[in-house]
């Protein structure tokens, strides 16, 4: 322990460089030669590209560290109350640019490197992104740590450092190709790892009880195996604010002496076997939007990471001289979906076994200190553990859910008078053939706070999937509609609009996106119209240049740009939007003189690599491109382009060149939809059914400006209840007929009738997603969205007032609805110390 006065002598004897901290171009300029030398070991005649991306994120995360530092003091001192949020995937995007844009350096660091005789955008494109996630969940992750450091709520992300992301997408003769993802490869200058911060991780074994010295029963755990894990930490910045979070994710690697001491005692090449077993544990993200049921190595995945963290928020707590009994005051727990939802029982066992709580005591903290966000309502999404697997590898936490489900059943028995169907459904564990674990139950009994993440999936929660929960406790139940950061989603992808903007109406929408509002008016100037389609054409064509150079695609940006960009699923219904490309080019080839507004149909998503149905959706739309692309009937009128590789950086291209935003999912299956505001934000018009936040989009844009079509979530259940038929709109609907019969002819696949046979039997003999009852209205829809193109400056109008309205769909809303409802946390201030402002 140093004394007060021995640190303030310790710190005058510091001298921080100002080369560390200054913003003025010139230190920029010396920093990055210096990060240059010193750091990367190069000099300008072998310097690469990347070594001078290297060495400006070197000198901007040096103005970043002493934020950071500042932050986590700050935080330690003032014993505030601090969000962890859990989550198995993270999509943060490039780190650069959104520092540069954070910390209000852009045009610095532009400066600086211009005057070195580089080019800015082309030092930004060197960045690998961390593709640590699927999709909408884990971007949403990304969006909920840039609010929280911008609204300068105390806050720690934690996750898993997958060796591996999400696989790079390929398109060879027109099927997804997946590529293994090697974002660590040529080093990753935003992360610091803290291997003096390693925790230690069990698994397998045996328990066995014995008495402590007070007399009380308790349980020993004795594994079979321990993996340690190492934190890694990467600062995210807030917007003009000091505040600096860290998102820290574990590695796992092997304690050599763990095997050697206990199991293979002089055994070198099983202690080398047992390191690369260990280090598996974090090598590859799982690549499904959908949970992976009954694989082993998910389960410790996630069990790793939730153990690793909250041993480090246990640890924490009591360094800052807190007693165990009042961790829920000073952290709140959010489980990103289920996959960190075994933080229960680990909660619990830490608590119990480890710091000798008693089992109500423990219980009472751990329920106040979690909270549960629902992503889905897909029956087959909800994640369960065999009962077997999961006592094999965490015996100690069976034991736990079952006294956790006795205590509950036990409950749920005088409230419902033993009613066995009501306590079969509500039970931890699923009875029948196998047994399993329930992980979204035992989410909600150990979880102060439940929510969904619309409005209506939020309802659907209550009726549907939770509901035994829902009658319960009703008071659990919130809805929070996410929401996308304006910072990345607008100001970073979009210059030419957020500037525009900004002329008009000021800066103030950056961190207040409900200001956009202050936009509506400015609708009715022609002049702002004007000035708004030209910045849209400037960005279409932006895009089309990009399509061009990397596809050799022409398009015409006066075109309609129609989008769909999101992971392939066929609830997502891509083959929708397919039906009336190819009921457009039936239209054309019937009648070649039609006047149709011509369009450019652009796709972009990943399908699951074990998902077939999705990668021959992939597939059909290159095929159709093929044909149609290339027909001289069809003039150009129409394009097809499947953008390979949708990810953040790819995205940000896409966004902004928008004119139709598709989110055309089967009511009552997507959650809530993220890219849906991302387009809307970014100037799109919306096609859409009723589900998820498209809902609420279109209320807040209000119906006039919002393409609507489709069945209802209440029509489809219904629908089904009947029996539906596909075959009956099929053998209805012509055009309907002619599009499916020209897919199964061949005609989009030389002549192979086999190839797209799975997807239409599927459509003709299931349609599990209603595709053909919507059909008619999609296509009435679409004929509807082609002629209010055909008046621009009314499109325009419907455009600005679509940003104007959609304020709401700021993540910062969406986390200061967090922070009031289910955390209970305020903002802290981060003031630098003096020396550093100075600098700064
Ligand atoms: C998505 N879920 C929802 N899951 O589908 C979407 O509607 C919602 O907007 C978004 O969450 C954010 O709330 C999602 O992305 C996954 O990718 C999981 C990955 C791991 C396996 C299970 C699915």
């Amino acid at each position: 322990e140093l004394s007060p006065e021995h640190i303030t002598e310790i710190y005058d004897s510091f001298h921080i460089e100002d080369d560390r901290t200054g913003l003025s171009s010139e230190t920029l300029q010396r920093a990055i030669a210096d990060n240059l030398y010193y750091i990367q070991g190069k000099f300008p005649e072998i310097a690469t590209l990347y070594d001078y991306y290297m060495a400006v994120a070197y000198t901007v995360r040096d103005r970043l560290l002493h934020r950071w530092i500042n932050t986590v003091k700050t935080y330690r001192e003032q014993d505030v109350k601090v969000v962890c949020y859990l989550s198995a995937e993270y999509l943060p995007g490039p780190h650069l640019e959104n520092n540069l844009v954070n910390l209000g350096i852009y045009d610095q660091v532009q400066q600086a490197v211009e005057s070195s005789g580089l080019d800015l955008r082309s030092i930004l494109a060197q960045e690998e992104e961390p593709g640590l996630g699927n999709g909408g969940l884990g971007r949403l992750a990304a969006c909920y740590m840039d609010s929280l450091a911008t609204l300068e709520i105390p806050a720690i992300g934690y996750g898993i450092r997958y060796e591996y992301g999400i696989f790079d997408q390929e398109i060879r003769e027109g099927w997804q190709v997946e590529i293994t993802d090697k974002w660590l490869r040529l080093g990753n200058p935003w992360e610091i790892p803290r291997p003096e911060n390693a925790v230690e991780v069990k698994f397998g074994g045996y328990t066995e009880p014995y008495t402590d010295d007070q007399g009380d029963y308790r349980v020993r755990w004795i594994p079979h195996q321990v993996v340690n894990g190492i934190p890694y930490d990467t600062p995210i910045s807030g917007y003009r604010v000091n505040t600096t979070s860290t998102m820290r994710l574990w590695k796992a690697e092997a304690p050599e002496s763990f095997d050697f001491q206990a199991f293979n005692v002089g055994d070198y090449y099983g202690a080398v076997d047992a390191k690369i077993i260990s280090e598996n544990l974090t090598k590859v993200l799982y690549p499904n939007d959908e949970p992976i049921q009954g694989k082993q190595l998910r389960l410790e995945q996630q069990y790793f990471f939730v153990s690793c963290s909250l041993q480090n928020l246990l640890k924490i707590h009591l360094l800052r001289g807190d007693p165990i009994e009042t961790f829920h005051e000073k952290f709140v727990i959010q489980l990103n979906d289920t996959h960190p939802a075994i933080g229960v029982a680990e909660l619990m066992r830490l608590l119990v076994d480890e710091y000798l709580l008693h089992w109500q005591k423990a219980w009472d903290i751990t329920q106040q200190a979690f909270a549960y966000t629902n992503h889905t309502l897909l029956p087959e999404a909800l994640e369960t553990w065999p009962l077997n697997l999961f006592g094999s590898l965490l015996p100690r936490h069976l034991e736990i859910i079952y006294e956790i489900n006795q205590r509950f059943l036990d409950q749920v028995r005088l409230k419902y008078l033993g009613n066995p169907d009501k306590l079969a459904r509500l039970s931890l564990i699923e009875e029948g053939g196998s047994k399993r674990i329930r992980m979204a139950h035992l989410a909600c009994v150990g979880s102060h706070a439940i929510n969904g993440v619309a409005a209506l999936h939020t309802e659907l929660l209550k009726e549907g999937v939770l509901k035994d929960f829902y009658d319960l406790w009703p008071h659990k139940f919130t809805n929070i509609t996410n929401g996308v950061t304006p910072r990345r989603w607008m100001v970073l992808i979009n210059p030419r609009l957020t500037q525009l903007i900004t002329r008009e109406i000021g800066e103030t929408w950056i961190t207040q996106l409900e200001d956009f509002k202050r936009l509506e008016s400015l609708a009715e100037d022609p002049a702002f119209r004007q000035e708004w389609r030209r910045v849209k054409r400037a960005v279409k064509q932006d895009l089309a240049d990009y399509i061009q150079a990397h596809q050799g695609l022409t398009l015409n940006p006066d075109s309609i740009f129609d989008i769909q960009a999101k992971r392939i699923h066929e609830y997502k219904r891509q083959h929708l939007n397919v039906l009336h490309i190819i009921t457009l080019y039936n239209r054309i080839k019937h009648n070649p003189r039609l006047a149709v507004p011509p369009r450019t149909f652009i796709f972009g998503g990943k399908a699951a690599p074990g998902y077939q149905m999705a990668k021959l959706i992939i597939k059909l739309i290159t095929s159709v491109g093929e044909v149609v692309n290339h027909d001289p009937d069809i003039c150009d009128l129409i394009k097809v382009v499947f953008l390979p590789d949708f990810n953040v950086t790819n995205s940000q291209r896409i966004y902004p060149a928008a004119d139709l935003s598709e989110q055309i999912s089967t009511a009552g299956k997507e959650a809530s939809g993220t890219g849906n505001m991302k387009f809307s934000m970014n100037g799109a018009l919306t096609i859409g059914t009723l589900d998820g936040a498209n809902i609420e989009i279109r209320e807040a844009v209000e119906a006039d400006n919002f393409f609507l079509f489709g069945h209802t979530s209440e029509d489809i259940v219904d629908l089904k209840a009947q029996g539906y038929v596909p075959k009956t709109f099929y053998n209805t609907n012509p055009a309907l007929k002619e599009a499916i019969d020209l897919i199964a002819s061949g005609y989009f696949s030389h002549g192979n009738r086999a190839l797209f046979q799975p997807l239409v039997d599927q459509l003709l003999q299931a349609d599990p997603y209603c595709l053909l009852a919507d059909y008619q209205s999609y296509i009435d829809c679409q004929d509807q969205v082609g002629q209010a193109f055909q008046d621009q400056d009314t499109w325009t109008k419907t455009a600005i007032l679509n940003v104007a309205r959609i304020g709401r769909f700021s993540s910062d809303r969406a986390i200061r609805e967090y922070c009031r409802e289910i955390w209970w946390v305020n903002p802290v201030s981060i003031h630098l110390e003096e020396y550093q402002q100075a600098k700064a």
